[in-house]
C-alpha cells in the first residue's frame, strides 16, 4: 500500500512537472532575457486615451525590467495646457514621478484639441508638473537624454504628431545618428490608403520631414494595426486611484459610450509594446526594405525597395498572431498593479 502510494505520488509529481513545462507562457511573459530597452516616449497625451494606455504598458514593462523609461515628451499643444501634468500623474502613480518631461513649444495649432481627461488627471491625482507652456522644452529633454546615453542605445517611440522629431532632425541630426538605435512610430495607413491618419494630418510638414530625413531606421505601425486591438474595459478592475482608469472613463466613444465601457483600439500600445519587445516573430510580420512617403495632403504610401538600397531604411508591421491574443497581452500589461 505504502509502495503504491509512493508510486502514485511520484506519478502525480511527474505529471505536474510535465504540465508546468507545457503550460502556455503567461501573456505578460517577456520573450527573452534581454537588458532593458532604453526608451523615450513622444506622445500627444491629449484627445485619445490610448496614449495613457501606452504609458501604463511601458510602466508595467519597466516594472518587469524590460525597459527603462528615460524621458517623456509631449506634442500637439493641447488647449488644456495639461498634457505634461497628465503624463506626470501617471508616472507618479507608477512610482516614477522623477522621469523628465518636456513639451513642444512650436507645435501645430490647426488641429488643437481640448482633452477630455488631462485636466482631471492634473487636478485629482498626485504630481508636481507645471502647465505645458512652462514645462521644459521637449528639445532640451531629448538633448539631455541622448547626450548622456551610450552610442546606438536609444529607442524612440512616437505615438503622436511628429513636431518634436522634426525639430530634433533640424537641430541635432548628429545626436540622432550616434545615439538612436531605432524609431518606432504610430502613424499612417499601410500599404496604401486614401486616409489621412491623425498623427500625420496634425502636422503634415513635420511628418514629411521625418519620413524623408530621419537619419536611421523607422518601423511604422499604421492605423490598421491598433484598430484590431480593443483594450481598456478591464481597467474597471483597477483602483479608482489609477489615473489611466480615469482617462478611459472620460474619453467618449461613438454611441454614448466611454472608452472604459467596452474598450477601444490600441494604436499607441501596439507601437509601445513593439518598441520594447521588438519584432517577436510569433506576434509580428515585418515588411522590411522600403520607404514610407507622405504627400502634401498627409496621405502615406509604401514603396518596396531592393534590400541594401540606401533608402530602404523603413519597415512596416502586420499582426502575425490572433488580434484577440495580442489585445489580451496588451491589456494584461495595462491593468497590472504598479510594483
Ligand atoms: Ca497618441
Amino acid at each position: 500500500m505504502k509502495l503504491r502510494l509512493h508510486r502514485l505520488l511520484s506519478f502525480c509529481l511527474v505529471m505536474l512537472a510535465i504540465s508546468a513545462s507545457l503550460s502556455p507562457v503567461s501573456a505578460t511573459e517577456p520573450s527573452a532575457n534581454q537588458p532593458p530597452v532604453k526608451l523615450i516616449l513622444d506622445t500627444d497625451m491629449s484627445g485619445d486615451c490610448d496614449d495613457a494606455g501606452a504609458l501604463a504598458l511601458l510602466h508595467a514593462l519597466a516594472d518587469r525590467g524590460e525597459c527603462e523609461l528615460l524621458a517623456v515628451v509631449t506634442n500637439r499643444r493641447d488647449l488644456t495646457n495639461a498634457s505634461a501634468a497628465a503624463v506626470d500623474a501617471i508616472n507618479t502613480y507608477y512610482g516614477r514621478g522623477d522621469i523628465p518631461i518636456g513639451t513642444d513649444k512650436t507645435g501645430p495649432t490647426a488641429f488643437q484639441r481640448t482633452s477630455p481627461y488631462t485636466t482631471a488627471l492634473r487636478d485629482d491625482f498626485d504630481h508636481d508638473m507645471l502647465p505645458d507652456s512652462e514645462a521644459a522644452d521637449a528639445l532640451d529633454v531629448y538633448r539631455q537624454a541622448l547626450r548622456t546615453a551610450a552610442d546606438r542605445s536609444i529607442t524612440i517611440c512616437s505615438v503622436g504628431a511628429f513636431s518634436n522629431l522634426a525639430v530634433l532632425i533640424r537641430e541635432e541630426p548628429e545626436l540622432i545618428r550616434t545615439k538612436v538605435k531605432s524609431l518606432v512610430v504610430m502613424g499612417g495607413h499601410f500599404p496604401q490608403s486614401n486616409r489621412r491618419e491623425a498623427n500625420i494630418a496634425t502636422h503634415v510638414e513635420a511628418a514629411r520631414l521625418v519620413a524623408e530625413h530621419w537619419p536611421g531606421e523607422i518601423i511604422w505601425h499604421g492605423f490598421e494595426v491598433g484598430k484590431q486591438l480593443v483594450t481598456g474595459a478591464r481597467l474597471k478592475s483597477t483602483p479608482q486611484t489609477n489615473p489611466v482608469r480615469r482617462a478611459y472613463e472620460l474619453r467618449p466613444m461613438p454611441g454614448n459610450k466611454m472608452s472604459i465601457d467596452a474598450g477601444k483600439p490600441s494604436y499607441d500600445q501596439a507601437a509601445a509594446l513593439f518598441a520594447v519587445r521588438g519584432a517577436e516573430p510569433k506576434v509580428w510580420q515585418i515588411i522590411p526594405n522600403g520607404r514610407v512617403e507622405i504627400d502634401d495632403r498627409g496621405i502615406t504610401s509604401w514603396t518596396q525597395e531592393s534590400p541594401g538600397a540606401q533608402s530602404a531604411t523603413h519597415s512596416y508591421v502586420k499582426i502575425a498572431t490572433s488580434p484577440k491574443q495580442l489585445a489580451r497581452t496588451i491589456e494584461d500589461l495595462m491593468v497590472v498593479a504598479p510594483k
